[in-house]
């Protein structure tokens, strides 16, 4: 039987951090879990370096974790393919790698994560490519998609972590972290804070995130150790943490406000209330990504708190939140943060994405070696 124990996974970076932090999560559980040899390829070592500190972006090849990094540029050069290759949201293998894969090669485009229905259907579909057969695998909620990121032990770790002492120092506030896009209406939000009567202490790691936040404080910038209070929110700036020190942070808050791919699902593993603002799109799409993960997420959640919820996303996606939407969802949270326990539980329990691709690679070369007799 031929072996499917050398992996490659090419990542290009195409704004923000969720590209390579998925491709970094996905490479040390292949390695981890399942005794893989990874060779990952990126094309910009220095956003990469927020994620993974100890990167040398100087150099053109390092193992960090026991994973071979490569910086992967127009002109380099590859000796070989792996047996299965992983082109991470359909980022367009280079061809001079294209020209070494043969029609054995597994070649896995990873989509990005929806919970929208077609999904289902999509997912492990392939089309052809002259001799080459490039597979689609859909991360995704169902038992019929690919999965959700996570480690095995992933719901132990962050009992482990409860269970010592908390990052964040212990009082009656609320809180809340803080990381969405720039275009959010994070003013609108600040405001319903100060002018609620409950007591918020929000946590903003250093990101693009802070400009939006400084205006509202009529800063001309913030940086990581300010702390400023105005009434009842008192608001902390921090630095950009390591993937490790954001899920404990996220673990450690009462409601996390979470963005594009990679913090969404780790709020979802934190167990915690979160607020999702999904990656702008063209065409009302991320907006039709919502309301999709909303309607599966919250199926069995009781109607009011569902209505506060849908009403606290809806108005962080259209530009306003009253300080109404706010207090209607604060007065939700406790049985919010009952339900999302339950569904973080529930969901860990499925299959996760990175042993969901290797029963699909493992199936996908016994079907070849089949052909072959
Ligand atoms: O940075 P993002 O906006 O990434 C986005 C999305 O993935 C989007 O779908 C994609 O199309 C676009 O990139 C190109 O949000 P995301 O996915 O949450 O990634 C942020 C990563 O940064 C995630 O791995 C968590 C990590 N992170 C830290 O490690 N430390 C921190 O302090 C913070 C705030 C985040």
């Amino acid at each position: 039987m031929a072996t499917n124990k050398h992996w490659d996974i090419f990542c290009k970076i195409v704004d923000n951090f969720g590209d390579i932090g998925v491709c970094w999560r996905l490479a040390k559980q292949l390695q981890n879990e399942h005794q893989l040899t990874i060779r990952l390829f990126i094309d910009d070592l220095h956003v990469a370096k927020h994620l993974i500190p100890t990167l040398d972006t100087s150099l053109a090849q390092q193992t960090i974790q026991n994973i071979t990094i490569i910086a992967w540029h127009t002109d380099t050069k590859f000796a070989n393919a792996a047996q299965v290759v992983i082109e991470s949201f359909a980022c367009e293998l280079p061809p001079p790698y294209l020209a070494l894969m043969h029609p054995d090669t597994i070649w896995i485009n990873l989509e990005y994560l929806s919970a929208e229905t077609w999904v289902d259907d999509f997912h492990a579909k392939n089309s052809k490519r002259g001799q080459l057969t490039r597979h689609f695998f859909f991360p995704g909620f169902t038992s019929k998609t690919g999965g959700l990121l996570r480690e095995h032990d992933i719901v132990n770790a962050k009992q482990q972590h409860l269970l010592k002492s908390s990052t964040l120092p212990a009082h009656d506030h609320l809180k809340v972290s803080l990381f969405c896009y720039p275009h959010a209406p994070i003013a609108s939000l600040l405001t319903a804070i100060v002018n609620s009567n409950q007591q918020v202490s929000c946590y903003v790691p250093n990101s693009n995130t802070l400009s939006s936040v400084a205006k509202f404080f009529e800063r001309e910038s913030l940086h990581p150790g300010d702390q400023l209070t105005y009434k009842n929110l008192t608001l902390h700036v921090i630095p950009f943490l390591s993937q490790d020190d954001y899920d404990k942070l996220l673990s450690s808050c009462d409601l996390n406000f979470v963005r594009g791919e990679d913090s969404w699902i780790r709020a979802i593993w934190a167990g915690k209330p979160f607020i999702w603002q999904p990656y702008l799109q063209t065409e009302q799409t991320h907006i039709k990504k919502l309301h999709a993960f909303l309607n599966l997420y919250y199926s069995d959640c009781p109607p009011t708190s569902k209505e506060s919820i849908f009403a606290l996303h809806d108005a962080w996606l259209s530009q306003e939140i009253s300080s109404t939407t706010w207090q209607a969802y604060l007065i939700h949270l406790d049985k919010i943060k009952q339900y999302v326990a339950q569904q973080s539980y529930t969901h860990s329990q499925q299959t996760d994405l990175a042993t969901k691709l290797v029963i699909f690679s493992e199936k996908m070369i016994k079907n070849i070696e089949e052909n072959k007799v």
